[in-house]
């Protein structure tokens, strides 16, 4: 392989890539992400910034990635446009600050939209390998994304060959990109542990511009410690789970999760697992957390298919250590498979994904704060939300130390809506929402979800224009927003002040 392949620092690599160039990036969060050559790039573009010339590059990558990809390029400014989910504090300022041209989308249909024209062909992939053959079979380390789509399409690869994943990770993943309508057949997994793709990435081998060798680990940030806040979500959402196997309407085997991303879900994740009348488990998600590792350890979760490890140093090295008790009981996918909302409704999946705010009637924004800001992204949560079998979406009650309520009148942003919300989970309580009309939701999420504080200010706007299906003042709807924006702190709302 030595021979076959042309070996090259980082920065030789780096020196293939031009301005105006598109550059597809593997990994899922920053699981599987390159590391050296993005950084390399962002010297580069650096660099012509301080000859005074242009230096920018079209980003598509799996979800968010790390701060060598992401961040680096962010602070070199040198980013044409990127989608889709992100996370690092740079690019979220420049692309909040009109410095990164960022598009959201569904990380279900990003694959399927590059193949199917709707957006410009990436001309280089960089992938991330634990191992490459010399007849051009790409073995991904702890996170697939796009791989496969953007190895295909790109007329040139560039492979990050990271010796930080043992070769050994051949196995453990199903790689299948379907056709395109109107050839496409269905995915036939039938269980979260079946199987239809290969383990590897096949690509021609003279497509392989360079290899860069790397000991560098994920940079995948640690969980804040569980608080009084998330453990009680976590509670609520096992207590709501084991309820409804009690009452017949989720079978009593259970059924597959699917868990989303951030402290709140890493929370939820130990809950299940230490509640007694849930049973064991599987998974079918996207993002594999430090949680889920642990409670395959115990027995607790029988399988998990995921898109990424994505999961602290510390404990993927223990999992790297201990190879052969995960290889039947883990298996990582392309995103358009981990993803796909046929599997989702097929798979029957208990979603449990977060909000930054929800609204009495039902809809859901996580990506916006203010209706203006972009925290993150949608990421996989519609994917799944809209195919659930039970959609929940759990938010601590308040923001910002109480400041802020996190349910609102009407929500800023919309990106799920009332008729795909089933459960809405807080510290506080379980809102269920199914089988209810809009006043009818309004009156629960009250009652079980919001803070003491803001029970009377919500109760009250609801007679601010009763008498109708959806009770919603077009005056007032987002007066907790602007006395938030005005004051500080939404707290002093008085909806005369805001109703014409
Ligand atoms: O900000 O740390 O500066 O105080 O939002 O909030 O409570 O730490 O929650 O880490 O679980 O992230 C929705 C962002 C939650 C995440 C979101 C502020 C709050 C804090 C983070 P500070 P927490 P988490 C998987 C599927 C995308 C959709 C999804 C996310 C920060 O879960 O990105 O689930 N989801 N996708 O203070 C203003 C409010 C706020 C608020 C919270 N109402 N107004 N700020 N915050 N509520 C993703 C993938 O597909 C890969």
């Amino acid at each position: 392989m030595q021979k076959t392949y042309k070996f090259v620092t980082a920065e030789e690599a780096a020196s293939y890539v031009n301005n105006g160039d598109i550059i597809g990036f593997s990994g899922f969060t920053p699981a599987g992400c390159p590391k050296e050559v993005p950084t390399a790039i962002a010297k580069r573009a650096e660099a012509f910034h301080a000859e005074g010339k242009e230096f920018k590059i079209g980003m598509y990558t799996g979800a968010s990635t790390g701060d060598s990809l992401d961040g680096a390029l962010a602070r070199a400014d040198a980013i044409l446009f990127r989608t889709p989910y992100q996370s690092n504090k740079d690019l979220r300022s420049a692309l909040n600050t009109e410095r990164a041209p960022y598009f959201d989308m569904h990380l279900s249909a990003l694959a399927s939209h590059l193949r199917f024209g709707f957006m410009p062909k990436p001309n280089f992939a960089i992938i991330e390998v634990c191992d490459i053959t010399a007849d051009g079979e790409l073995i991904p380390t702890s996170g697939v994304g796009i791989s496969p789509t953007i190895a295909n399409l790109a007329d040139h690869i560039i492979v990050e060959l990271n010796h930080n994943h043992p070769k050994e990770l051949r196995g453990f993943h199903d790689i299948f990109e379907p056709l395109d309508p109107p050839h496409r057949l269905p995915m036939t997994l039938l269980k979260p542990s079946d199987r239809m793709g290969t383990t590897s990435i096949k690509v021609d081998p003279k497509k392989i511009l360079c290899v860069v060798e790397t000991w560098r680990n994920d940079e995948v940030g640690g969980f804040a410690p569980t608080d009084e806040i998330t453990d009680n979500i976590g509670k609520n959402v096992a207590t709501f789970l084991a309820g409804e196997i009690k009452s017949g309407r989720i079978p009593k085997e259970f059924l597959p999760i699917q868990s989303g991303v951030g402290n709140i879900a890493n929370a939820v994740m130990a809950s299940l697992g230490t509640n007694p009348d849930i049973p064991n488990f599987e998974m079918y998600t996207e993002v594999i957390q430090d949680s889920v590792i642990a409670l395959i350890k115990s027995g607790k979760i029988k399988f998990a298919s995921g898109c990424s490890l994505t999961i602290t140093t510390p404990i993927l090295k223990e999992l790297y250590a201990d190879l052969e008790f995960f290889r039947d009981k883990l298996v990582l996918r392309p995103q358009e498979m981990s993803n796909s909302p046929e599997l989702a409704r097929r798979l029957g999946l208990i979603t449990i994904n977060t909000a930054l705010e929800a609204d009495i009637f039902g809809n859901v924004n996580s990506t916006h704060v203010m209706g203006s800001k972009m925290m993150n992204g949608i990421g996989g949560s519609a994917d799944f939300t809209r195919s659930a079998y039970i959609s929940i979406f759990t938010t601590p009650s308040t923001a910002k130390g109480g400041k802020i309520s996190s349910i609102v009148p009407m929500v800023t942003h919309v990106d799920q809506n009332e008729h795909s919300v089933n459960i809405i989970i807080t510290e506080h309580g379980v809102a269920d929402l199914r089988g209810k009309s809009p006043i009818q939701r309004a009156h629960e999420i009250i009652e079980k979800c919001v803070a003491p504080e803001y029970k009377e200010m919500l109760r009250e706007y609801l007679t601010l224009n009763s008498s109708c299906h959806t009770p919603q003042s077009l005056s007032a709807c987002f007066g907790m927003h602007r006395e938030f924006l005005k004051t500080g702190t939404m707290l002093g709302t008085k909806w005369e002040n805001y109703k014409d």
